[in-house]
């Protein structure tokens, strides 16, 4: 039976739409899902929204609406987003769903049978934004001279009745995991981050609140809710059927892969590990920290008037070319910066001209001329060459590159191999061999054609339904569209076949920058 693979991406709080962030988060957890799958794995893709907590509450009181309302109204646009981003995602979890509810109070119980949780009065500094409580010596100081997080967002004194986590117990354990699993956070500039953090000690952490009631009630006692993010943190497993054990828990957990931005670290490598140790549960797998997208380097802010909906660019450029231009720009796990410029850019050389046009010259070339599929007829050192560097990228350097997240890299070998049959075409000329040499000319649009089929599955994770059709056109079978199911061996049967190709249609039209964004 497969292995399976278990993937998540942060669940959004939906106070309002999704943005570029969330659409950067939930492709590359598809990326990386999709090439799971075609490396044979069992995938299992969670993503979904984290509906409690202040930042929800206060934003429904200012839009006059409650709570449930506000999330009911936002969640449907994550999921159009990710519907419409072709995000392959198995659940989407919700937490104001009762399991998941059911799901945070046993994992509390366990704590607190653990004897990890005991009430106290919390006095101290909380962001709503970040819906986190930081200590004095982190804030930092605005230009009013207000006291801000270091994420830069307000804080406020906060006392109240609290029930606290014993997190203080945990720094040791916890120092052990990083150092005993270097890769359990990464890259390694996160895991270095959250280590100096935890060598500073840990406090106790505020896990319930009663100056609100929108959230997963304490059990036993019912004036208190649950620090929204012992709730969120546990969707993870909710989605697996937790409390129940056995079934896709017992398939899929741990998780092979939390995705998640960089400004979460903390909850995910500190609390997360903790509260599952606690309860007797094992810990992920691995974390891994994406950066922050900005917007022509800037973040995006209501008040700059700059904030883009995802969905909009993808309706302009394409959903293959968005994903694939946020694949290719950014190094994961580093910030980067996007414009409708470089969207176009990229969309238009990379894969319009450089990959497009090479499938589209190469079969609308063979569907002219010649009546049954190219067959290989004899070899050459430039074909071999070829083979092997096509070969090489596809079978080998890509997947090994998406196995540890190093997508722009994979993208490259990808992008230098499409140069390279580029190269090819020219130097063959099969248009001039077509009237010297017509049996080269075959074996030359063979080998092309075997190339453009590897090219299409080797970048069939990242521009899904681009690929599928070009396969399509192609006439390659579903099974052979992984890595290792195409190449050379695959081809005869192919070739001797009856297909036929029909005139392609281009796969990437050229993209042209409207008006309003060429200035
Ligand atoms: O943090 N670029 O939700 P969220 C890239 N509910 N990624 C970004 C980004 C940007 N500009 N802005 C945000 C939450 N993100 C919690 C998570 S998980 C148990 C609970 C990322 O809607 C952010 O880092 O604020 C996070 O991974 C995800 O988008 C959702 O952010």
């Amino acid at each position: 039976m497969a292995e399976p693979f278990y993937i998540t991406t942060a669940i959004s709080y939906p106070n309002g739409r999704p943005h570029i962030g969330h659409a950067y988060e939930a492709i590359a957890a598809d990326v990386i899902a999709r090439h799971q799958r075609m490396q044979g794995r069992d995938v299992r893709f969670q993503t979904g929204t984290d509906e409690h907590g202040l930042k929800m509450a206060q934003k429904a009181r200012e839009l006059g609406v409650t709570p449930k309302q506000l999330s009911d109204e936002m969640t449907q646009y994550f999921i159009d987003m990710c519907d419409g981003l072709n995000v392959s995602y198995d659940n989407f979890q919700r937490t104001t769903e009762p399991r998941h509810h059911l799901s945070v109070q046993e994992l509390w119980r366990r704590m607190e049978a653990k004897g990890d949780l005991y009430l106290d009065r919390y006095e101290g500094w909380y962001s709503i934004r970040d819906e986190a409580y930081y200590d004095e010596s982190e804030l930092t100081e605005g230009e009013g001279g207000e006291k801000l997080s270091p994420q830069g967002t307000p804080v406020e004194w906060t006392v109240e009745e609290s029930w606290f986590f014993r997190l203080s117990n945990y720094a040791e354990p916890l120092l052990k995991l990083y150092n005993e699993q270097p890769d359990f956070i990464r890259p390694e500039s996160r895991r270095n981050e959250v280590m100096r953090f935890v060598e500073g000690g840990l406090r106790d952490l505020s896990v319930s609140r009663t100056s609100f009631d929108w959230g997963v009630k304490v059990p036993g006692s019912d004036d208190h809710v649950m620090y929204v993010w012992v709730d969120a943190l546990t969707n993870y497993i909710t989605g697996l059927g937790f409390p129940d054990e056995s079934g896709d828990f017992a398939r899929y957990w741990p998780a092979d892969l939390h995705l998640i931005g960089k400004d979460i670290t903390r909850f995910h490598t500190i609390y997360w590990p903790a509260f599952l140790w606690s309860a007797g549960i094992e810990i992920p797998r691995h974390v891994f920290s994406h950066g922050f997208l900005l917007n022509r380097g800037q973040k995006e802010s209501k008040s700059l008037g700059n904030v883009t909906d995802p969905m909009d660019l993808a309706e302009r450029f394409g959903v293959d070319v968005l994903r694939y231009f946020l694949m290719r720009e950014v190094a994961f796990g580093q910030d980067g910066s996007y414009s409708p410029e470089a969207i176009v850019m990229r969309g238009n050389t990379e894969l319009g001209n450089a990959f497009g046009n090479l499938a589209q010259r190469t079969l609308s070339f063979i569907a002219k001329n010649l009546e049954w599929l190219p067959q290989i007829r004899g070899h050459d050192e430039a074909d071999s060459a070829l083979f092997e560097l096509v070969g090489n990228a596809v079978q080998k350097t890509i997947p090994a590159a998406f196995d540890v997240l190093a997508l722009q890299q994979g993208i490259d070998a990808w992008l230098q191999a499409v140069f390279a049959c580029n190269a090819y075409i020219d130097e063959q000329a099969p248009w001039t061999l077509r009237k010297t040499d017509p049996e080269r000319m075959e074996t030359v649009l063979a080998t092309l054609f075997i190339c453009i089929a590897q090219l299409a599955v080797g970048i069939r994770a990242v521009v899904p339904t681009k690929a599928e059709a070009l396969l399509d056109m192609m006439g390659i079978p579903e099974e052979n569209r992984t890595y290792q199911g195409i190449g050379a061996h695959w081809y005869s049967p192919l070739a001797e076949s009856d297909f036929k190709l029909a005139a392609p249609s281009p796969l990437f039209p050229r993209l042209e920058l409207p008006a309003e964004d060429a200035a």
